[in-house]
């Protein structure tokens, strides 16, 4: 994995105006995609029998990925990313061999679509990720999911904790939550140690083909009425910082950002929780608004981490406040020095760091 993160970055770059293009077209050259892709004879083979659907969500989540690779220099996230992505599919039955006809596929896009000197600057990256397709597939076959290492003590509240998400026992979950906490500590301890570890198995036993994503959907549900429970006993102290927390654009995954806003309310923080996917123009219309000392934005997916630039941006853009930006999630926690690059203030791994950050701002 090194040496191949080592390769890439030494010979695939790409320069602005060229990642510019590649932005720009995305729409055309994903439509061209999908159409190549679906009409080819052997594409229920190539997709282990899955609904097109599924091909066509994988293409626009690589489109706009690459787009966060070549706009940033990303190719440590590439190769960290491609590994995950072949497990991934392939567990849900895609073969192997899509793969490489996948990224022709994108090859014949780019020479379709961008300049022709443009086309073959974007087009050496893909050769290169065809070029590692038997690498990758060894990757992806040893590497290990995301996984938050524990004391073997933790382990096991984690996991029956997880064993009551599993079998849909809000009952049992909320019990054990009840039974645990004692003091506001213990909801830290809850939240860090229990709730986001058994969260990585339930995703990873998503991504290995062992639980449905209805299965899934099931278990987050769960832990959101969980957290509800929780927060309607948070004693409520005198606030007077405030707090924006909020995911970035068209990112889904939320309970990472609520964790982050629960204990920053806990630690006297007012907080404006905003979810997930939320439209720039409402946050920065909120920002105003409100003043904020910080504005906390959460990243799952990588292809997000432009969204969360575009929305920093314009957070930064605003004359009336000037709160802190602090960035945080698992596209972060791939590649923590991203932040810097899309003009972030801090990046912390953990809801708990997040807190001690943040802290400095609060008075
Ligand atoms: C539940 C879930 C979903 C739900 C989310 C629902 C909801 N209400 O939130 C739904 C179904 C919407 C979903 C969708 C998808 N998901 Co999903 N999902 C998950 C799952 C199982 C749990 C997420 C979670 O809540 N984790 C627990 C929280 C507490 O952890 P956390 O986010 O890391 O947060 C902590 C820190 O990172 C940090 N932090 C978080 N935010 C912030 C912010 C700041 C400012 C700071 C400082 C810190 C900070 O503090 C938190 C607490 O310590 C994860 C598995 C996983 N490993 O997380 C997969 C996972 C994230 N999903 C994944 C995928 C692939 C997807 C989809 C692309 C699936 C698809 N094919 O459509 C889509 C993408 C949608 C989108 N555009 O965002 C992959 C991502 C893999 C990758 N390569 O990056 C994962 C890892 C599953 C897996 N193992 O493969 N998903």
């Amino acid at each position: 994995m090194d040496d191949l993160i080592r390769e890439a970055k030494e010979k695939l770059i790409v320069s602005p105006e060229v990642a510019r293009e590649y932005e720009e077209k995305r729409d055309l050259m994903l439509d061209f995609v999908n159409q190549e892709m679906s009409k080819r004879p052997d594409i229920i083979k190539l997709i282990g029998g899955n609904p097109l659907q599924m091909m066509y969500d994988n293409h626009r989540n690589h489109v706009n990925f690459m787009i966060n690779v070549f706009k940033y220099s990303l190719f440590e996230m590439l190769v960290r990313i491609i590994p995950w992505v072949y497990k991934s599919y392939h567990n849900h039955d895609f073969s192997y061999d899509y793969f490489p006809i996948e990224l022709e596929t994108w090859k014949k896009a780019t020479n379709k679509f961008l300049q022709k000197n443009f086309a073959k600057e974007i087009n050496k990256t893909y050769d290169w990720m065809i070029e590692k397709h038997p690498i990758m597939i060894e990757l992806s076959q040893s590497q290990s999911s995301f996984v938050i290492p524990l004391e073997e003590e933790w382990k096991a509240k984690k996991d029956r904790f997880l064993s009551f998400l599993l079998e849909a026992d809000f009952d049992s979950a909320v019990n054990f939550s009840n039974r645990f906490i004692k003091s506001l500590e213990d909801i830290e301890n809850f939240y860090l140690k229990i709730v986001q570890p058994a969260l990585y198995d339930v995703g990873n036993l998503w991504e290995t083909g062992k639980i449905s994503v209805a299965e899934e959907h099931l278990a987050t549900a769960i832990v959101g009425r969980v957290m509800a429970n929780i927060y309607s006993k948070f004693p409520k102290t005198k606030r007077k910082a405030k707090a924006v927390v909020s995911s970035s654009p068209n990112e889904y995954h939320e309970l990472g950002g609520r964790i982050v806003a629960d204990l920053l309310e806990m630690n006297g923080w007012d907080v404006y929780y905003l979810g997930a996917n939320v439209p720039v123009q409402d946050l920065i219309k909120l920002v105003n608004k409100t003043n904020p000392k910080i504005v906390a934005i959460s990243v799952t997916m990588p292809f997000n981490i432009e969204k969360a630039a575009e929305l920093i941006k314009k957070v930064k853009d605003i004359k009336t406040a000037k709160p802190k930006i602090i960035v945080g999630g698992i596209a972060f926690n791939l590649l923590p020095d991203i932040y810097k690059q899309i003009g972030a203030d801090f990046w912390a791994p953990d809801a708990k760091k997040a807190v001690e950050i943040a802290s400095q701002f609060k008075n």
